[in-house]
């Protein structure tokens, strides 16, 4: 038993069909704390660095089309980042995603539920869930600056940043 936390990414094709509820309803049956959330319109190099693992498998480049989630057209353009924290978080999480092949995957999962495999075999499998603590640590840290959680869960640094352009509310 270990306290863990993980990146859980609601993709583009999960906010097209309006599923955000019934996600996060089936998220919540692990009683995970939510400790980081956000909306995101992902540009190249953030997909590229999600998932710069997979870069040379033959589904890359639909893979990042996938996740900028520009085919869907607007507002549908983005995800819901999230982090969640609790006891063995990452198995938990993962079993209510299901298996990365939505056709696969247990039909009461996340994926087995709403996932398809399109005519272009792109696997739209809804969520992103990170798969182990070091992959989620990398993860976390990619998409959340330490301010946008609640918690601090890993070390930070103070840097001063002079002259840096910030849009504040006017
Ligand atoms: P995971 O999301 O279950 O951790 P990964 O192997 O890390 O699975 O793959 C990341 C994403 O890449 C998947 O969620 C899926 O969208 C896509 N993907 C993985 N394997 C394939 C494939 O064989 N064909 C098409 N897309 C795939
Ligand atoms: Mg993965």
């Amino acid at each position: 038993m270990a306290i863990e936390q993980l990146l859980i990414l609601i993709k583009p094709d999960g906010i097209k069909k309006s599923l955000t509820g019934n996600i996060l309803t089936k998220l919540s049956e692990a009683r995970m704390v939510i400790i980081g959330a956000k909306a995101v319109r992902v540009s190249r190099d953030l997909a590229e660095a999600h998932y710069y693992h997979l870069k040379d498998k033959p589904f890359f480049g639909g893979l990042i089309d996938y996740i900028q989630g520009e085919v869907y057209g607007k507002p549908w353009d983005r995800v819901l980042a999230f982090v969640y924290r609790g006891e063995d978080a990452i198995s938990k999480m993962r079993k209510i995603a299901g298996e990365t092949n939505p056709e696969e995957a247990d039909p009461v999962s996340i994926r087995g539920a709403y996932g398809r495999i399109t005519t272009k075999g792109v696997y739209e499998n809804v969520v992103h869930c990170s798969s182990d603590p070091s992959e989620a640590e990398r993860e976390i840290k990619l998409w959340f600056k330490p301010e946008e959680i609640v918690k601090r869960i890993y070390p930070v640094k103070k840097i001063i940043i002079e002259k840096e352009e910030k849009a504040v509310w006017a």
